[in-house]
């Protein structure tokens, strides 16, 4: 951005909402930039041992600290003076999250101004593409900032995806020692590996019991991966134990077994070595998208279930035509209907589909390639606007 020879520099700002929501994205992106980029990354986070979950490097104390190439500082609070020079080029608030008024008295007196970003979540709703880029005049400061929304089109900011992260998925998949290495690391039996293999992440009103039930009488094995701390209390019910990592157990024709919390990376290995994938929120869903194997999203749950209009904007993108996995995909965030789910049928059809699932997820991959990756575009926009 500059024209001397320093790097261009970035910060990012986000809060952890609900134990550890928005880190996952936000530390994907500061990764990106700084390696991809070369670009000197600060990232500003208020809850360290969140982000330590997914990144086992990260120190808890430390108000400062280099995680990676990347500066991370402790975001305790809003106070603070700040001078022109602590600024970034490109200054990126995280889902609305408010910068602290120091920091952005100081970006009011740079010269020329920072670039301010404010990112916004992953929808496939339409209205995205009319408010992806739009402008917002600071009320009081000469400053505006900019709406940046990811998105499925060539209209919005794309996806979030490392530029070497499909030919690392395609090496993994076509390799089934590393798949067998992988699992085994995590305490899978070869025995497990040959039946169904599922991940699950969920938030905790999903309805595992009950598929737990489905699989347990289902005609076909399942095992069922869940890392540490996920549907805690349906897990611990269903294998009468603490669930802690490394507690398994069999009941008909299921194993779950709890396998540690992963770091980001080897989370995506093991979305590349399950048939079938339970994500949630925004990051895990866009990684399952990328690992190419049938999913079912989780959607963060909203207030008036708002969230119902997003899950049914994706699906009629994603899933047109694949009832098994549109019907499956409401139930499973407790949309409503007249009868009460019927969770081995839906589950039946859905495994007869996943075939067709998978077939259609190459479409889809190809299709959301074409619209760029979301870090070159953002910095292709940024630099627009300088
Ligand atoms: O953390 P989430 O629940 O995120 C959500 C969404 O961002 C949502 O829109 C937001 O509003 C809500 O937070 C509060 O789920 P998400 O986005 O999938 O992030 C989880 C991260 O954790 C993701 O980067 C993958 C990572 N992960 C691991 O690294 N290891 C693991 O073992 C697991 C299960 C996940």
């Amino acid at each position: 951005m500059h024209n001397d020879q320093r790097s261009t520099t970035l910060a990012i700002f986000c809060k952890v909402v609900d134990n550890f929501g928005d880190i996952g994205i936000c530390w994907r992106l500061a990764r990106q930039f700084h390696i991809e980029h070369g670009i000197a990354v600060t990232l500003w986070v208020d809850d360290l041992a969140s982000f330590r979950r997914i990144w086992p490097g990260v120190s808890v104390d430390a108000s400062e600290q280099m995680v990676d190439g990347v500066r991370v500082l402790h975001w305790r609070d809003q106070d603070g003076t700040f001078q022109p020079h602590d600024v970034a080029d490109i200054v990126i608030e995280f889902f609305g999250v408010d910068i602290p008024p120091g920091y952005i008295a100081a970006m009011a007196q740079c010269e020329p101004r920072p670039v301010w970003i404010n990112y916004e979540g992953l929808s496939a709703e339409e209205w995205v593409e009319g408010c992806h880029a739009l402008p917002s005049m600071h009320p009081r400061l000469k400053l505006t900032k900019h709406f940046f929304f990811p998105g499925f089109t060539d209209k919005t900011g794309g996806l979030l995806r490392e530029r070497s992260l499909l030919d690392a998925r395609d090496r993994f998949q076509a390799d089934p020692a590393a798949r067998a290495g992988f699992l085994a690391r995590l305490g899978v039996t070869p025995g497990e590996m040959d039946a169904l293999a599922v991940s699950l992440f969920c938030y905790p009103h999903a309805p595992v019991a009950e598929m737990f039930a489905v699989w347990r009488a289902g005609a076909r094995p399942v095992t069922c991966l869940v890392p540490d701390g996920v549907a805690r209390e349906q897990v611990a019910a269903f294998l009468g134990a603490d669930p802690v990592p490394g507690a398994a157990g069999s009941h008909g024709n299921l194993t779950v077994r709890v396998i540690p919390f992963l770091s980001q990376d080897d989370y995506d290995r093991l979305l590349w070595s399950c048939d079938v994938n339970v994500v949630r929120g925004e990051d895990s869903w866009v990684r399952a998208q990328w690992a190419g194997r049938p999913f079912i999203w989780h959607i963060y749950p909203q207030d008036e279930n708002l969230h119902h209009v997003k899950l049914r904007a994706f699906l009629h993108k994603y899933a047109a035509n694949l009832d098994s996995l549109i019907d499956f995909s409401l139930r499973w965030n407790g949309v409503e209907s007249d009868v009460p789910a019927d969770w081995p049928a839906l589950w039946t059809s859905l495994q007869t589909s996943l075939p067709t699932i998978r077939e259609r997820n190459a479409g889809w991959q190809a299709r959301m390639l074409a619209n760029g990756d979301l870090v070159s575009n953002l910095l292709d926009f940024a630099r627009s606007l300088r």
